[in-house]
């Protein structure tokens, strides 16, 4: 059986015996959740409710846009705090146990901070993302060398006694969850792939998992709209710095324009690294007062630390993300292209 180094057995024990002991469970996630998000609380949640009988539901900060949201499987009980935030608030406060998935920290999930914080459960964090903010869990399994949430909580879920080692023995829903995860997040195994990844979906290929229609689900049921405004992005919007860094700005004009929906850029900020002389790419959407960023980079440029330096934000080496504020950071909207040559010419020459 693959060995992921930051999974013991004596914490797996101990994780053992808080679900055996608990009740109630919140599994919880990062805002804006995306599809390792979804799947690994989806896959998490299944787990608890199917195999040991727990009382289990995922809550959100936000709704899932509508390109990720066939990831949940149909009556898995999501909560998110902007539709329900009373029904969140006391989902946490009546748990006795708390997940924090795909998240290195109780600050990456928004309105839900303040309930988690001062829940009185036990915590435990499965996050695959840098810098986990241990001390606040009571157990972590956390490493940046994996592909995804999904698979870290593959690894851990397989390793418990009740599947031993046996994937048929997870629950189908949990199964297919855990591969539409790890997919989202590798970009259909094109980055952050390890041999453990791999194994990870060969066995659950094996346990009966349809990957055919899992990736029809994500990635052949998309609105017309969206494919034209990637045209439209990457012909009319793309600039290319002389230090390659490639940047696109989803205005709200463009927004408005293809009638885009929160989510219908997602994957778009990887394309211009097809580019040979491009180094990083960076993607700008635009909200009330500041832009969402996205980064991503080739190996041997770093999108976290610019992510850190730059844009409020972090995540991973290749693929981070952050904020550009107005008036704090640039004086307007349209001082964001200025800015990006700026960051270029310091960061890349
Ligand atoms: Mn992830």
């Amino acid at each position: 059986m693959t060995v992921i180094r930051c999974i013991h057995t004596e914490d797996i024990c101990r994780l053992d015996a808080l679900i055996r002991g608990c009740r109630t469970v919140t599994v919880a996630a990062h805002t804006h959740p995306d599809g390792d998000a979804l799947g690994s609380t989806a896959a998490l949640v299944c787990y608890l409710r199917n195999l040991r009988g727990k009382d289990a539901a995922a809550v959100l900060p936000d709704t899932p846009s509508s390109t990720v949201r066939p990831i949940i499987p149909e009556g898995v009980p999501f909560l998110f705090f902007d539709a329900q935030p009373d029904a969140c608030r006391r989902r946490i406060a009546g748990s006795d146990l708390v997940f924090l998935l795909d998240c290195n920290g109780f600050s990456r999930t928004e309105g839900l901070q303040e309930s988690l914080g001062a829940s009185p459960a036990p915590k435990v964090l499965i996050d695959h993302h840098l810098h986990p903010d241990a001390g606040r869990f009571d157990l972590v399994f956390s490493t940046p060398e994996i592909s995804s949430a999904s698979e870290l909580l593959y690894y851990v879920l397989v390793a418990l006694p009740d599947i031993c080692g046996d994937a048929r023995r997870l629950p189908p829903e949990s199964a297919r969850a855990l591969l539409t995860g790890m997919t989202t997040d590798t970009n259909n195994f094109a980055n952050s792939v390890y041999p453990s990844t791999f194994r990870m979906a060969s066995d659950l290929l094996e346990a009966g998992v349809d990957r055919d229609d899992v990736l029809s689900t994500l990635y052949n049921q998309y609105r017309e709209n969206r494919v034209r405004a990637m045209g439209y992005l990457q012909h009319e919007n793309l600039r290319i710095t002389p230090e390659g860094l490639a940047y696109m700005i989803v205005t709200r004009a463009v927004r408005e324009r293809f009638g885009l929906e929160d989510g219908e850029t997602e994957g778009l900020v990887n394309v211009p690294l097809s580019i040979g002389r491009v180094k990083m790419s960076i993607l700008l959407k635009e909200e009330q007062d500041h832009f969402r960023v996205s980064i991503r980079s080739k190996k041997g440029w770093s999108a976290q630390q610019l992510a850190a330096s730059r844009f409020h934000g972090g995540g991973h080496e290749n693929a981070s993300g952050g904020k550009l504020f107005w008036p704090a950071d640039i004086p307007a909207p349209e001082d964001a292209p200025a800015f990006l040559e700026h960051i270029s010419r310091e960061c890349l020459s």
